[in-house]
């Protein structure tokens, strides 16, 4: 007799799970999840390109496609991870250069990035951001809204991706993902000596790496102009719209 009660028992928490997945909302993007007042969340997101759904941390409205936060996840990874995420949506992570370009294949896309170290912190805000093509090229352009140096737009728009197996970048001599760890849309490899505005960006260097500009060793996690100090800290989250 026990035995059978705890069978139908077993029956009744199946039957309550399966009426609360028919009833789970399905949001097109992180702004149809924001609006429904999930804010800092792990989430499904079923966009056109995504029938099934597509596995994605959405910060407020924002689409997180590379957090940073405690170099507990090796970013130097070959072009298939870069191409196909990795990492934890909860931590780490890069969510995959494939599924970027599917996404902003459709629409008009805002880029802002947090970069951070320390106490210090600064958030840069890209319009018309797009990832095109097979090498996953990098196309966005400075916002009238908050100010960005040169970084991605001079230095990278226009620049398709590397990684230290798949070399795109505009040196012809070296090949800067090797040279400078992670993956990233490298034009050059080194920058002039003392002048932190040249030195590469690339949020995707090594996690602590020691700064040392003057020796132009730019190993590390980088972002030209901004930071001088260690960085810490980063995002690139993404979004349908634009300012403009
Ligand atoms: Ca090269």
């Amino acid at each position: 007799m026990n035995a059978r009660y705890e069978v139908s028992q077993a029956n009744v928490e199946v039957e309550v799970d399966i009426s609360t997945t028919a009833s789970a909302p399905r949001y097109a993007d992180c702004r149809e999840s924001h609006d429904a007042g999930v804010q800092y969340d792990a989430v499904t997101i079923y966009p056109p390109q995504y029938p099934n759904g597509l596995a994605v941390y959405c910060h407020l409205d924002w689409v997180v496609i590379q957090k940073r936060m405690d170099g507990s996840v090796n970013f130097t990874r070959s072009w298939a991870e870069y191409r196909d995420g990795f990492g934890d949506l909860k931590g780490e992570f890069w969510l995959g250069n494939e599924i970027v370009r599917q996404l902003t294949s459709e629409g008009t896309w805002q880029l802002q990035i947090f970069v951070g170290g320390g106490d210090r912190g600064s958030r840069i805000l890209l319009e018309q951001f797009q990832i095109a093509g097979d090498n996953y090229t990098l196309y966005a352009d400075p916002s009238p809204q908050w100010p960005t140096g040169k970084s991605m737009t001079d230095v990278h728009s226009g620049q398709p991706f590397s990684t230290y197996d798949r070399d795109n970048d505009a040196d012809g001599n070296a090949n800067c993902a090797a040279q400078l760890k992670g993956g990233w849309w490298f034009k050059t490899c080194t920058g002039g000596v003392g002048n932190v505005d040249l030195v590469p960006t690339n949020l995707n260097g090594e996690y602590s790496y020691p700064v040392n500009y003057t020796g132009q060793d730019y190993r590390g996690m980088r972002w030209a102009g901004a930071l001088d100090g260690q960085m810490s800290r980063s995002s690139l989250m993404v979004r349908r719209g634009s300012m403009n």
